[in-house]
């Protein structure tokens, strides 16, 4: 009790609080922190283990990850991770005693229920995908609709280890005849007084992409954190953010979409101005895309001379095949080079283009093209949720040079 808990002599803490840290030489610190007007908000209990210098904090459950702090190493650390949640997590407990998690298989000749002990006796693969909010890139939207203003944080290249889906449903007699959909159903706890059905995270893909979903309990070689989906997280390879369920507790296979508010008037391509609807086509394959991460938009004047401008491109549920960065916002291009390992379709790409840049200001772009031949375009498609934001444009970086 009487210990004094970090380092500074007791006689310290017990002055005022300023000349307690200006003895201690920590007086700029204080200055610091008095001259801050609006403190940043802090990570929520979940994610305290995240590295706060790494986001922008919209929210307790909405936090992006800064432009500046993407790397060239592919794998985006998840201490670096941007975070979105619908709902608060479950229980801190349900990670503690993973193997217990429970996950119900349905539509399927023989349904059943599986815990995460067993799911582990079954043969695993490893896929590395981006994983993309929906509303990555709804901040540079005019119009401003409503949701996080996410510019390009919300987005990770993530490695996930599992068993496949395809396995699951084959080791389960295979799926029934005619079923369209692959529904994934989150296991939070649901806030009462409220119809489930309007706040359930539960979505739907078509059973197609049943393909290459994995029943993930590995992240980034280490069990799946509580802010990430653990213990058990549904990955659908190639499908925005939402399609990929965290403490996933039910898989079905279904003959309609669910009818969760989230699957049919959430993440709907409506029109500026209109409400999201059943009629409006669905928010789930992603697109070819790519940004740039270094310079900056953060980054304050370059120096005149070489620059290494690299950024990540990738093509949703395609291969990319190649990058163009403009120095000029897209009059002249010229071929990026890829560096690092490629792994796989659905991981992003990371790709470097070394500029001689004089004195002056630069508008530095850069434009995909995937294997099937899709380009980024320079427009992005508008719709009143601010989804699937690919536009180069909106992408761009200006930067002066002096
Ligand atoms: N159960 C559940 N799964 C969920 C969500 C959620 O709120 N609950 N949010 C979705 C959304 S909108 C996104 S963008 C991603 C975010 O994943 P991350 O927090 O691991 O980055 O999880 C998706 N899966
Ligand atoms: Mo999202």
């Amino acid at each position: 009790m009487n210990e004094c808990p970090i380092s500074l002599p007791r006689r310290h803490l017990l002055a005022g609080s300023a000349s307690a840290l200006a003895a201690a030489g920590l007086a700029t610190f204080a200055r610091g922190s008095l001259a801050q007007t609006a403190a940043p908000k802090p990570l929520p209990a979940f994610a305290s283990w995240k590295d706060p210098a790494s986001f922008i904090v919209h929210s307790s459950s909405t936090i992006e990850t800064r432009r500046s702090v993407f790397g060239t190493s592919v794998v985006t650390p998840a201490e670096q991770l941007y975070v979105r949640n619908n709902l608060p997590p479950p229980d801190p407990a349900v990670v503690i005693d993973r193997d217990a998690w429970e996950l119900t298989i349905e539509g399927v000749k023989t349904p059943r229920k599986f815990t995460l002990r067993e799911l582990r006796t079954m043969d695993i693969e490893t896929t590395a995908m981006v994983l993309q909010c929906s509303g990555n890139g709804r901040g540079f939207f005019p119009n401003k609709p409503s949701g996080t203003p996410w510019t390009v944080g919300a987005a990770g290249c993530v490695v996930w280890s599992g068993v496949p889906v395809r396995r699951v449903a084959e080791a389960l007699g295979g799926v029934a005849p005619g079923l369209a959909y692959m529904t994934g159903t989150g296991g939070e706890k649901l806030p009462e007084g409220l119809d489930p059905l309007s706040v359930i995270v539960e979505r739907s893909v078509p059973v197609q992409a049943m393909g290459d979903a994995l029943l993930a309990w590995e992240m980034n070689g280490a069990p799946i954190s509580l802010a990430h989906g653990g213990p058990l997280r549904l990955i659908v390879p190639g499908y925005t953010g939402v399609n990929n369920i965290k403490y996933i507790k039910r898989l079905a296979f279904t003959a309609r979409e669910s009818e969760a508010k989230i699957m049919s008037h959430g993440y709907r391509l409506s029109p500026p101005g209109a409400k999201g609807d059943p009629s409006q086509p669905s928010v789930q394959e992603m697109s070819v895309k790519s940004w740039i991460n270094s310079p900056s938009p953060e980054a304050s004047t370059l120096k005149a001379g070489l620059v290494q401008i690299h950024g990540v491109a990738f093509g949703g549920l395609h291969a990319v095949s190649r990058v163009e960065v403009s120095l000029d916002g897209g009059k002249k291009w010229s071929d990026a080079r890829f560096v690092g390992p490629d792994l796989g379709r659905y991981a992003w790409r990371q790709f470097v283009l070394a500029a001689k840049l004089p004195p002056g200001s630069f508008t530095l772009v850069s434009r995909a093209t995937d294997v099937a031949g899709n380009v980024q375009p320079e427009q992005r498609l508008e719709n009143a949720g601010g989804y699937n934001n690919a536009s180069w444009a909106d992408h761009a970086v200006n930067v002066s040079v002096a």
